[in-house]
């Protein structure tokens, strides 16, 4: 996505263009301009100048977005030297509107729209260098270097290399402590450690820049992003996590009984903090792996897997014998599946590009960088997805996750360029995620990926629900705690002798969970997720997983569905689509609250719907942890 693509480049891309020694349409130097209007200027300069300021931003955006593209498909030197030299010019040219903005900000008369846009122009860096001779440039190599270093990192398994999206899946299905425990080292050790100094270099010279723009430190920036004051953006994270923690911590308690039941005392504690490895997930930020570990036996099972349901109507995942001619054919199908659904609601298909140009699967032959991203090359239709899709139930939600990008970019296609984004990065996040939650078992049947007599009957809602909890419950404080470490780095509260100790601080406090071994400061556990060194800002994650709720629940009220919020699919309501549409349209133009009234009705993020759809399952949870110590 522009703003979310450029992620690695997005750091760098979103906002792009030539630096000093660019020009503007005119053929005028962009500093010649600055200066021309430093002594009085009007309503009229800054408009022109916003002006300017898109259309280069356009210009370059288009330009760099393949060479972000091809280091992240292709890794090699050469990639990575072309996009770093991309990374350096948008970051240059980024710092320079950003300082240019804050000049006209004070003038009188402004249009609404271009007091916007100057302040947009100010606050859409991820990672500002300062002016100083070079800053740039070391901050594009350091950033480009650490997001091939993720790329690239192995685990090992039984002592042999694993690379990052196999050792993702086998997390989720091995169920042996200490082969869980050998993956979650390694690559903790392999991937993060080396990239400490590097992250230490990169927050200084970022923390120069975001002060040069006039904030306290690059958290303040970040925290800028969201139509309202950087201090109320910070407090209203922590007010939405006290609305949905009650339910994270009856599951937290829930699932650490079932993991002493399963491989007790000595691997798992009755109580305490839960281990980060055994969770089905590298980063213990989404637990649905090991839903078979909590199902409720009897009529809590759910039956069915969507992995399995997949692989039984005949998706096989691709592997290094699969004939050329099969490479990623069922990936792709998964896909379609995927844009089925958007079809369903009424959206065009996908262009034909798409199919040609997305990457599904990991290719056999080269480093690539496998993390998920959804991308919009031309800021029109060159919509594409980059992913190393297996067939599992993770993948076809994360296919959701990714299209939602493509739709909501191909909507506001039409906008001026800084209009090309989401409401806020919260909204990006949250709309195919949306669509996943109607992904029910009626939904499946429709699509033929289940039989009628698999669906399950009322009796199995709590296992539904739980199935949903241990992904979306419990990520929530991940969500929250990374950008938590992220601002305490950057405002100096976490200083660079205690990063590591900071991070599972962090864990700890708002997870409640521990490494499965001792950590010290030779270590870089948060460069272990691709967030870190990919500079993609984390609090969007945390919006995402309340606002889908919000939005799921607004389309099913629209849909006029009666029955338990959970069992909802606007699978194939055009009315939902036609809605849909007008807040996805909308893009960036107006404050974010705008875009939420017009899909729900409402100008808050409120975790209500969510705690609403979880309800049942909450009433039961508090009956089985009747009696057990809560927390850690
Ligand atoms: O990074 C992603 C997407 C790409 S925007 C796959 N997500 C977060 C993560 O994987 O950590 C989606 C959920 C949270
Ligand atoms: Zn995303």
């Amino acid at each position: 996505m522009k703003n979310l693509v450029s992620v690695t480049a997005l750091a760098i891309a979103v906002i792009s263009a030539p630096a000093h020694a660019v020009q503007n349409d005119k053929g005028e130097m962009m500093g010649q301009q600055t200066s021309s209007v430093a002594s009085a200027p009007t309503a009229a300069d800054a408009d022109a100048f916003v002006a300017r300021a898109e259309a280069d931003l356009l210009a370059f955006s288009n330009e760099a977005q393949p060479a972000f593209w091809l280091q992240e498909t292709y890794i090699n030197e050469d990639s990575e030297a072309i996009a770093a030299s991309y990374g350096e010019k948008g970051t240059k040219m980024s710092v320079d509107l950003a300082l240019e903005a804050a000049k006209y900000q004070d003038v009188k008369g402004l249009s609404a729209e271009t007091a916007r846009k100057l302040n947009m122009l100010r606050t859409a860096i991820v990672l500002p260098a300062p002016t100083s001779e070079g800053a740039a440039k070391e901050l594009a190599g350091i950033s480009t270097k650490l997001s091939g270093m993720y790329g690239k990192g192995k685990g090992t398994l039984k002592g042999e290399p694993i690379n990052g999206s196999d050792i993702e899946a086998k997390m989720g299905t091995s169920r042996d402590p200490d082969e869980l425990k050998e993956m979650w080292v390694s690559w903790h050790d392999n991937v993060g450690a080396p990239m400490r100094e590097d992250y230490t270099k990169l927050v200084a010279i970022a923390n120069a820049g975001a002060k040069e723009l006039g904030y306290s430190d690059t958290g303040a920036l970040w925290r800028s992003n969201y139509d309202m004051p950087a201090d109320d953006f910070a407090a209203t994270m922590d007010k939405l996590w006290l609305e949905v923690k009650p339910l994270y911590d009856e599951l937290h308690t829930f699932v650490r009984t079932k993991l002493n039941e399963k491989y007790g005392d000595d691997v798992q504690p009755k109580q305490g903090p839960i281990r980060a490895d055994l969770l089905g997930n590298m980063w213990a930020q989404e637990w649905g792996g090991i839903y078979d570990i909590v199902a409720p036996p009897g009529s809590g099972e759910l039956g069915y897997d969507i992995g399995d349901l997949l692989k039984a109507k005949g998706y096989t995942e691709t592997s290094p014998q699969t004939d050329d001619a099969e490479r990623g054919k069922s990936e792709k199908e998964m896909v379609r599946i995927g844009e089925g659904f958007f079809s369903s609601l009424g959206f065009e298909p996908l262009p034909e590009t798409f199919w040609t140009r997305s990457q599904f699967i990991k290719p056999r032959d080269r480093e690539v960088v496998c993390h998920a991203s959804a991308w919009d090359l031309d800021n029109k239709d060159d919509l594409r997805i980059k992913m190393c899709i297996k067939v599992n139930t993770d993948d076809f939600v994360t296919i959701h996750h990714e299209l939602g990008h493509n739709y909501y970019q191909r909507a506001y296609n039409d906008k001026s360029y800084l209009h090309l984004n989401g409401a806020n990065d919260g909204f990006h996040e949250a709309i195919g995620d949306m669509l996943a939650l109607s992904i029910t078992p009626e939904y499946l049947v429709q699509i033929g990926l289940m039989d009628q007599s698999q669906v399950p009957g009322a009796d199995k809602d709590t296992g539904l629900l739980l199935r949903q909890a241990m992904d979306k419950v419990a990520f929530l404080p991940f969500g929250l705690l990374v950008d938590k470490w992220r601002w305490g780095v950057f405002n100096g509260d976490i200083p660079a002798d205690q990063f590591n100790k900071g991070w599972t601080d962090l864990r700890l406090k708002y997870q409640g969970i521990v490494p499965p071994v001792e950590r010290d400061e030779s270590k870089f556990d948060p460069g272990a997720k691709y967030h870190i060194p990919g500079n993609t800002p984390y609090a969007r994650y945390f919006l995402a997983r309340i606002l889908q709720f919000q939005f799921y629940k607004a389309a099913c009220d629209a849909a006029g569905w009666k029955g338990p919020l959970h069992r909802c699919s606007f699978y194939g309501n055009k009315d939902v689509g036609t809605k849909l549409n007008a807040m996805l349209e909308m893009g960036a133009s107006k404050p974010w609250p705008d875009a939420l009234e017009a899909f729900t009705g409402t100008r808050q993020m409120s975790g209500k719907p969510m705690i609403e759809y979880f309800a049942p399952l909450m009433t039961w949870l508090k009956k089985q942890n009747k009696g057990k110590t809560k927390g850690w």
